[in-house]
């Protein structure tokens, strides 16, 4: 192991020997003094060299007269050249003198160079501040060079470990669900599927049905975060075609009332976690203050908040009754300023618009245990309540259409005894892209995959 401090730490070190390694972000280099501006993972900071040029003087001191070391000797004409030749984005490893000086306006510290060696030299950079979404993400190594980018993982990281413990502390099981599957288990429509030997394999769409699975195997509570896929053709800001989805099921709810109070404890959490940890940093890098949402959150059955929006004016241009995205913009606006509250629940989607999964109302069937999660104006998740008496599941899967045959193998999950339960499923990358002010999905997802991008 290279060893090294971490630039971060220089602060609360005293002036005096010091190693740093990282990627050269700048040079500037003028005729008496050198800078660099030295990158690693966890800050910059400037590091200086005394030029020593090769004299033009006609009295150029002959090389045998140059001193040994220090000042105008020959490693100093070296350790210049190399500075002038440094690339940006070249990885260096540094050794020298810190010195704590006010003066100095990133971090009131400098090293002062003694070595300085080229562990692996950048070609030129072929991306630009102002380099288009697309071609940063054809770079998408070196667009994540900048702390604003990293920030974005880091943020990722603190929220995630946040809605574990929770987990964790309510004994919840973390399992991994497998990605292959025999069957669809959401739309049929936005299914990928590939040749598996001599039959055919779907990619999973969520890990729906073995989340569910969990329930009869008697583990009360689990949750995954994994990858889901969905061969979804549209090209908007919150759509990949493989995406993170944080999954969450657990037993003996008594709707999804349940469901709503654990997803809110569990983004409490996550955001309190990424304010204390990451606050000051999102606000300097993305102008965006995250606010640690209140419970409970508000909520409002569906068919109220179309109302609402109807009678702005706004009629959802849809024959299937959901709301649209345009229509999730205007009801957040209005529970923002209704309740000052950035998310919103909207419950009790129609069984029409819904899988055959869901629970439905006990005296209405025509509405659903379900919610919808909306964030800042976009759609983050959705959980429910499931049916869990099989006769009655095998009915809502029939009346959609589904053969109980083809999902035999799901169903059988509800003949040997299961607890009532419910879950949600929720998107990563949109919460991240909302949470930070972000315009897409593209930005908050490591690498993203779309109908045209599954490169690099
Ligand atoms: P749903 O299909 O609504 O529900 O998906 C849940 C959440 O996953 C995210 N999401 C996506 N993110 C990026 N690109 C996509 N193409 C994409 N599709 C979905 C969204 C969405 O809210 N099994 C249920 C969940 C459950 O009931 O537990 C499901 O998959 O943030």
């Amino acid at each position: 192991m290279t060893h090294r401090t971490l630039i971060q730490d220089l602060a609360a070190l005293p002036d005096g020997p010091v190693t740093v390694a990282g990627w050269v972000e700048t040079v500037r280099d003028q005729k008496k003094v050198q800078f660099i501006i030295l990158r690693d993972e966890s800050g910059a900071a400037q590091l200086v060299n005394p030029a020593t040029r090769p004299s033009t003087d006609s009295g150029a001191q002959e090389p045998s007269e140059a001193p040994a070391e220090g000042p105008g000797s020959a490693a100093a004409l070296a350790l210049t050249e190399s500075i002038s030749a440094l690339s940006h984005g070249t990885f260096v490893r540094v050794t020298g003198e810190l010195k704590h000086d006010e003066r100095v306006k990133l971090g009131g510290l400098e090293v002062k160079i003694g070595t300085l060696e080229v562990v692996s030299e950048a070609l030129e950079t072929p991306i630009a501040a102002d380099s288009s979404l697309d071609k940063r993400l054809d770079w998408r190594f070196l667009d994540l060079r900048q702390p604003k980018q990293s920030l974005i993982f880091r943020v990722q990281t603190t929220f995630l470990h946040a809605l574990r413990t929770v987990w964790v502390e309510k004994g919840f099981i973390e399992i991994q669900t497998p990605k292959l599957m025999a069957s669809a288990s959401e739309s049929r429509a936005e299914l990928f599927q590939l040749e598996y030997f001599e039959t055919v394999a779907y990619l999973a769409q969520s890990p729906q049905f073995f989340k569910q699975m969990a329930q009869s195997a008697g583990f009360g509570g689990i949750f995954e975060v994994g990858p889901a896929f969905r061969a979804d053709p549209s090209f908007t800001s919150r759509h990949a075609t493989e995406f993170t989805s944080i999954d969450t099921e657990f037993s003996w709810i008594d709707s999804h009332e349940d469901v709503m109070a654990l997803h809110e404890e569990l983004l409490a959490a996550g955001f309190q976690a990424v304010a204390d940890t990451h606050g000051d940093e999102i606000r300097e890098f993305f102008d965006v203050e995250v606010t640690v949402p209140q419970r409970p959150f508000p909520r409002i059955p569906l068919a109220e908040a179309k109302r609402i929006v109807a009678e702005q004016g706004y009629v959802i241009p849809r024959a299937d009754d959901d709301m649209d995205p345009e229509g999730e913009r205007r009801i957040s606006q209005y529970v923002r300023e209704t309740y000052g509250h950035e998310f919103v629940f909207l419950t009790d989607y129609a069984s029409s618009i819904r899988p055959f999964y869901h629970m439905r109302h006990e005296g209405d069937p025509s509405l659903t245990n379900s919610y919808d999660l909306i964030f800042n104006g976009v759609e983050i998740s959705t959980g429910a309540q499931r049916e869990h008496r099989v006769e009655v599941l095998e009915a809502q899967a029939r009346e959609k259409g589904l053969e109980p045959e083809e999902l035999s193998f799901y169903l059988d999950f509800f003949r040997y005894g299961v607890p009532p339960h419910g879950g949600f499923g929720m998107g990563l990358a949109r919460v991240l892209m909302l949470m930070l002010g972000e315009s897409s999905i593209r930005e908050t997802t490591y690498l993203f995959r779309g109908p045209t991008r599954l490169l690099p």
